[in-house]
């Protein structure tokens, strides 16, 4: 079974390779995405190292003059989504590249990615070239996010809009969206003509997502002027911890490259980091970690899939990881009976809850690769494991979709996963659960 469903996962990465970077899913997602280059390039390292590294380089094509990476790179043209270039126009922004790029970023895995891929190599000379050649370029954007999006120096960076989470209609957002109103927007979306948009976020969501665009269009994408202003401005546990994970790895991968004083840098960056993480962002009583709105000055106490990805970084305390994975076995995430598939993308007994919508509920690859990859780190592994066959048949029954069903029962009915088909990072990512012996 294994063989087969590598072969499969591979023709989706080869189907979606554009000679040179691959995109996340035909139509929906035409262009290069910011975390799912990273998420793709840990496929291609097993099937073709050189791709891993070219996805990579794609990307950095991208990069701003300020250490900023943007969430989507235009490398070529599509009228299959929105909103595109036009709609970005972040050559508004005097540190923009000379290819049209968004003007808004999104987790920052590369760090991490880069580590997985130089362990990976088969050949430590090349793959040590590799490094000398993007190093600089990854530390720029962790000095970009430290030095631009953390005003109080408190050690947590900011996300100043929705689509930089990743996960981007999380319940977690009603609450900022109820402080502010939008204008009515002409919104000529494609992705409800591509696929079942019960599936998608509302017209109303939009109007919240493009409206923050066209704020930041109007201040010309300053980050001093955002940080002032932006009426969405997010402490995201999954964004901070991917950083920390990422500066985990450049640490070490400096320290193999002799660079002394970016490991420093980073050390620096991430003690204060973890420190903020357990003490702002962890909530006892919930038993998870949870976001803080910065704009307004308040937790906001809902656990999400991404409550348990600092784990991942290795950033919870052994008291800490034990509360948190009491919601993974027999409890508010798997159900009392252990009668959902792991992991739920919402906490399924919130009102808000829905199962079958974008980030509302569904279960996604990436976000149980890192929270498969994080439970192995603290030794949980009869969870990990389970974790790891819930992933595996669900993708194994339905194929590459974007996001699947929580509830077992509801999975006897169905014949098909959420969103899109023949999705990149949940091939690349099955390749590597099925590959990787950790
Ligand atoms: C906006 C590409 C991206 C993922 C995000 C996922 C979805 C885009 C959209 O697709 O977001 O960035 O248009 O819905 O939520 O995590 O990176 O796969």
């Amino acid at each position: 079974m294994d063989n087969a469903l590598i072969q499969k996962a591979a023709n989706v990465l080869e189907e979606n390779w554009k000679n040179g970077f691959t995109i996340p899913c035909e139509g929906l997602y035409p262009f290069q995405w910011n975390w799912d280059a990273g998420f793709i390039a840990l496929g291609w390292m097993h099937l073709n190292p050189e791709r891993a590294q070219m996805e990579i380089r794609s990307l950095l094509k991208g990069q701003w003059s300020n250490g900023f990476i943007p969430h989507i790179i235009f490398h070529n043209p599509s009228d299959t989504y929105y909103p595109g270039p036009k709609v970005h126009q972040a050559s508004l922004s005097p540190h923009s590249p000379n290819i049209p790029t968004s003007g808004i970023t999104q987790p920052p895995v590369l760090g991490f990615v880069l580590e997985k891929i130089h362990q990976n190599s088969k050949d430590t000379q090349a793959s040590l070239a590799f490094l000398e050649e993007v190093f600089d370029a990854v530390f720029h954007n962790h000095h970009y996010f430290y030095t631009n999006r953390d005003p109080k120096g408190e050690g947590l960076v900011y996300i100043c809009h929705n689509w930089e989470a990743g996960t981007d209609n999380t319940p977690v957002w009603d609450d900022i969206w109820a402080t502010f109103e939008v204008p009515e927007y002409d919104l000529p979306r494609r992705d409800t003509q591509l696929i079942d948009a019960s599936h998608r976020p509302t017209n109303k969501e939009y109007a919240y997502y493009i409206h923050l665009i066209e704020l930041f269009k109007k201040w010309k994408y300053n980050d001093l002027l955002i940080a002032e202003k932006s009426p969405f401005l997010i402490q995201d546990p999954l964004f901070n911890s991917m950083l920390i994970a990422s500066n985990k790895s450049l640490i070490r991968l400096g320290t193999e490259l002799g660079r002394t004083d970016a490991v420093s840098q980073l050390q620096g960056w991430n003690d204060h980091a973890i420190q903020a993480m357990n003490t702002k962002l962890f909530d006892d009583a919930l038993g998870g970690y949870i976001y803080y709105d910065l704009r307004n000055e308040c937790s906001l106490p809902y656990l999400s899939s991404s409550s348990f990805t600092p784990l991942f970084a290795e950033i919870p305390t052994p008291q800490q990881a034990v509360k948190l994975i009491a919601h993974l076995k027999n409890g508010r995430f798997s159900g009392k009976n252990n009668e959902r598939y792991l992991c739920a993308s919402f906490d399924p007994t919130s009102p808000r809850y829905n199962s079958e919508k974008y980030w509302r509920g569904p279960i996604w690859i990436n976000l149980n690769w890192l929270i498969y990859n994080g439970l192995l780190r603290y030794e949980f592994s009869d969870v990990a494991e389970t974790l790891k066959n819930d992933t595996l048949s669900l993708i194994e029954k339905y194929g590459f979709y974007e996001y699947f069903e929580p509830s077992k029962r509801k999975n006897e009915t169905l014949s098909k996963g959420y969103g899109g088909h023949n999705f990149s990072w949940s091939a690349a990512l099955t390749i590597d659960l099925l590959t990787n012996t950790q």
